[in-house]
């Protein structure tokens, strides 16, 4: 081991449901943890990057109320006294909380102890809501439990892998590269992905079913039908006849191969995620799924079984605490009086909430309506994140008492909320986060609490304690609570249940601080972790419906490899926003034929509308188009997708569907466009369509377009700089450049003109890095064009920094292969998140 290893922290990466082990140095470097069964050492590019999201620009520091920094007694007062006056006024139902899937276990727990046990409410959502819920409630119907019975093994031990809707190559990559180095391995083992779009996770596939949106019932209730055929019991009434091929769009012999493969490979796994729960049939989709594996019984063995994948680092603890509005705590079921009522012995909570609350869309309607006096939102931006947005923020403005627990400062949200208070932030914070396959992690902290800023569960408590229910939240540690969840999983439980965390439920603190990642279950006596055959297995009929929406352009929605979210984190990170620099909108060049390549494009539906740069794709299909959900007021105003995204929901699991709005799209008339770069960050609102992003180290993109007159005082004044040092205005072209030096470094650079086609922006990125700029650089920024040889190129590899043209030149230069690339270059050596790019230049390369 050497020096700096002694000193990491053993801790686990905040991003995605993967839960990766990662060691983080005191020296700020991040890398793998080789021991951890989630990775075995391996990170993708946003968990390579975290070292570099930790600085404290950005961050919440202080509490404030009103618009004013206040004491943290004074924030704690306001915020029990909005909850005191919003009981006394609607009652428990008048009053909510709504969290999220980034909150750790323990924050979660004291969440959903306060909102039932002693608000005495049912309204605690998540999140999770817009994730998980269908997963959820499929697993209900089939388990009677919410179980994930496989284990990340199965991935590499099985013959067919069939993802359906997962973008498993960018959202979890490890969980990819897993899957593409086992099959290395065994090339007999064949992977499937079901996705309407041919991503990148599409790359290595056998096989590719681009079904029409919103038709995987279809799709598996016709591949159950099949098994029937091929001589697996069916019972009556579930084996539909269905125009499969009319209904999903796919050609009869690319259904005949899956059905196949999928009948005559006993170990197969079919993962699944947004594209199956973001649906208005999202719940119908998992039982569709979990079905066939059921009728053929390949589940709970090795290689094999149904396997939902979670996308937040702690959805699963989100989902074992109970924290959604129509859950109890520790798996315990609502609907049974004798569980009830022990959970009411044991937190001694008399008002314990015996109504399901309002799942989130609802409860942000009744927010609208006027029926929340006081909502407390932690560590989720509902602003950005849920459909209708406009909708949403008209719920926001309306409610008297808006509490937000952040790290940062400036979310959208954060622009609504009263009361303001801040949270301690990954690399600071203590507890347990549970991944996709039921491991339970230890985030543990390694940096110091910045400003302000407290635990949740810490800032939880002293809300309660206001309320006078101090004695039910006096927990002195994380291991303290942590303890009492285990606990609440050994509760009388007439019926079986498999979650059973007995067996830490007297973890003294010391054992806590050094829990090593513990599967569930684990309870007292008996086997422990694994994976687990369902005690409960049940069919659900699941017919075929269409979307809630029907007709035009179809708006898919979902996420970019280096993104996470709403950006507050990875949005900070120049090496991370190269990928990606603004939103973007593709289409497939057949549908695109009065829209321009690289302009503006207007999508419009029911709900609103949103404006994004236009890429043109043949891997979107005819008919539809999809954008990143990412971008916030922050960064792009025009560019936040929700706003044109309906709010339509699942009838059984409240879920949006995210991936399914009928839209139009036009041109976007701009009559300029521009681009300002900077040295600090002016702002997403320097015209009509703004996208900022950081470029370099201390350098800060502005992309700019509008519809009247260039606002040259707004930019003059934005930049602060007085006149540029050198300047051209073309009245006749309607080109502008300017450039502003100090003591001949460049401080800003400024080019607009009629059209989207400006000087290639890694040039203009290059120059900030001069000590001086010389004449022939001012010549050329004049000229507007390159002084000499062909433009920088993107970056592709984000871990290593390496640009599609240098990778160009390794593949003429003879690399045959992904490989030879990265002996090479280093590029795909990192998290290999990159590969199926590197594919891609492959294959334009002449053999
Ligand atoms: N890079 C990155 N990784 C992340 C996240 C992130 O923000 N950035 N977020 C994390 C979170 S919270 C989550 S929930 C996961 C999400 O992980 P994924 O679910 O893999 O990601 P998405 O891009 O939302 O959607 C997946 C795919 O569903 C497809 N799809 C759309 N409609 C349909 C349909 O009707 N049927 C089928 N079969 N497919 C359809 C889309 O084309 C898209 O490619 O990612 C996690 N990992
Ligand atoms: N159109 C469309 N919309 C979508 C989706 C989609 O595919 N398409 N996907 C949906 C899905 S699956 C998800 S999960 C959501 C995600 O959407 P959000 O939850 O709204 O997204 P984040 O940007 O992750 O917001 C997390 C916030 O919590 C803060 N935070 C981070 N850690 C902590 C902490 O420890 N404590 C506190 N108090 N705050 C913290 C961050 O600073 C940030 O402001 O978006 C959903 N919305
Ligand atoms: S796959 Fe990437 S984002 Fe997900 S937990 Fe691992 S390192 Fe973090
Ligand atoms: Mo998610």
């Amino acid at each position: 081991m050497d020096g700096s290893l002694l000193a990491a922290t053993r801790t686990t990466c905040p991003y995605c449901g993967v839960g990766c082990g990662v060691l983080a140095g005191a020296d700020g470097s991040v890398r793998g943890d080789p021991a951890h069964p989630a990775n075995q050492g391996r990170l993708c590019s946003k968990g390579a990057a975290l070292g570099e999201t930790t600085g404290l620009e950005g961050r919440l520091l202080h509490p404030m109320v009103d618009g004013k920094r206040a004491s943290w007694d004074a924030a704690l007062d306001a915020a029990a006294e909005g909850f005191r006056r919003a009981l006394a006024q609607h009652g428990p139902e008048g009053v909510a909380l709504y969290v999220s899937g980034q909150l750790l276990t323990e924050d979660y727990y004291a969440a959903n102890k306060l909102a039932k046990g002693f608000l005495g409410t049912g309204n605690i959502d998540s999140n999770s809501r817009l994730c998980m819920a269908s997963a959820v409630a499929g697993h209900r119907r089939a388990f009677g439990e919410d179980l994930v019975p496989g284990v990340y093994a199965d991935l590499e031990q099985a013959d067919l892998v069939i993802l359906v809707g997962s973008n498993l190559a960018w959202c979890h990559p490890v969980l990819h590269q897993r899957i593409l180095a086992a099959r290395a391995i065994r090339p007999q083992m064949r992977l499937v992905v079901v996705d309407p779009r041919r991503t990148a996770s599409c790359e290595a596939a056998d096989l590719h079913l681009a079904l029409r949106p919103g038709s995987d019932v279809a799709l598996f209730a016709g591949l159950l039908a099949h098994l029937g055929r091929a001589g697996f019991a069916l019972p009556e009434g579930l084996g539909q006849v269905l125009d499969v091929p009319a209904l999903t769009g796919l050609a009869p012999a690319q259904l005949a191969t899956f059905h196949h493969w999928f009948t005559t490979t006993e170990r197969v796994v079919t993962l699944w995620s947004q594209g199956t729960n973001q649906s208005s049939s999202g719940t119908d989709k998992a039982n569709a799924i979990i079905n066939c594996h059921l009728v053929t019984g390949r589940i709970g063995r090795p290689g094999m079984g149904p396997f939902s994948v979670t996308g937040q680092p702690n959805a699963m603890g989100g989902r074992e605490v109970g924290a959604l509005a129509n859950m109890l705590a520790g798996h315990l079921d609502a609907e049974r009086p004798e569980e009830v009522a022990a959970l009411r012995d044991f937190w001694q909570a008399p008002n314990l909430a015996l109504k399901p609350g309002l799942k989130a869309v609802d409860l942000f309607r009744a927010a609208e309506e006027g029926r929340i006096g006081a909502m407390w939102v932690m560590a989720t931006n509902p602003a950005v994140s849920l459909p209708d947005s406009a909708q949403v923020r008209r719920a926001l403005a309306r409610i008297p008492t808006l509490i937000l627990s952040d790290c940062h400062a400036g979310s959208d949200t954060a622009q609504h909320a009263q009361i303001l208070l801040p949270a301690l932030g990954w690399g600071e914070k203590d507890g347990t986060v549970t991944n996709s396959e039921r491991v339970i992690s230890r985030q543990r902290g390694f940096l110091p609490a910045p400003g302000e800023a407290r635990a949740d569960w810490w800032i939880i408590a002293q809300v309660a304690r206001r309320l006078g229910w101090g004695a039910h939240f006096a927990w002195p540690n994380a291991a303290a609570i942590f303890r009492e969840h285990a606990a609440v999983t050994e509760l009388a439980r007439p019926a079986p249940r498999v979650f059973d965390l007995g067996g830490l439920a007297d973890l003294s603190d010391a054992g806590y601080d050094a829990l090593p990642p513990t599967q569930w279950p684990v309870p007292r006596q008996g086997p422990r972790g694994g994976r687990i055959t369902p005690p409960v297995q049940r069919l659900v009929v699941t017919p075929f419906r269409r979307p809630a929406h029907q007709g035009g352009m179809i708006l898919l929605t979902g996420r970019l490899r280096d993104q996470w979210h709403t950006m507050t984190r990875t949005g900070r990170v120049p090496r991370l926003m190269q990928h990606a620099h603004e939103p973007v909108l593709t289409v497939n060049p057949a549908d695109a034929a009065d829209l321009a390549e690289g302009g503006l494009v207007r999508v419009a539906s029911a709900w609103g509308e949103a404006v994004l740069r236009l890429a043109l794709d043949a891997a979107t299909p005819r008919g539809a188009c999809f954008a990143p959900m990412h971008w916030t007021d922050q960064l792009s105003p025009c560019g936040r997708i929700n706003a044109a995204v309906t709010p339509a929901t699942d009838p059984v699991s409240g879920q949006p569907e995210l991936k399914h709005t009928p839209v139009t799209l036009t041109p976007f008339a701009a009559t300029w466009h521009g681009v300002l770069l900077a040295r600090r960050p002016l702002g997403a609102a320097l015209a009509d369509w703004c996208a900022l992003a950081p470029a370099a180290e201390g350098v800060f993109r502005h992309e700019m377009a509008g519809q009247d007159a260039i606002p040259f005082a707004r930019l003059a004044e934005a930049l602060g700089e007085g006149p540029p040092t050198i300047a051209l205005h073309a009245e006749a072209t309607g080109e502008h450049r300017a450039a502003w030096l100090r003591d001949g470094h460049l401080i800003a650079v400024l080019f607009l003109g009629p059209n989207h086609v400006l000087p290639p922006r890694e040039w203009l990125i290059s120059l900030f890095a001069e000590a001086r700029i010389g004449s022939a650089a001012r010549h050329a920024l004049l000229a507007g064009m390159l002084p000499d040889g062909p433009p920088p190129s993107p970056t592709l590899c984000a871990c290593h920094g390496v640009s599609a043209t240098t990778i160009r030149a390794a593949i003429e230069a003879g690399a045959g292969d992904v490989a030879a690339i990265g002996a090479a270059t280093c590029a795909g050596t990192g998290c290999g998140s990159c590969k199926p790019e590197l594919a891609a230049l492959l294959a334009l390369a002449p053999a």
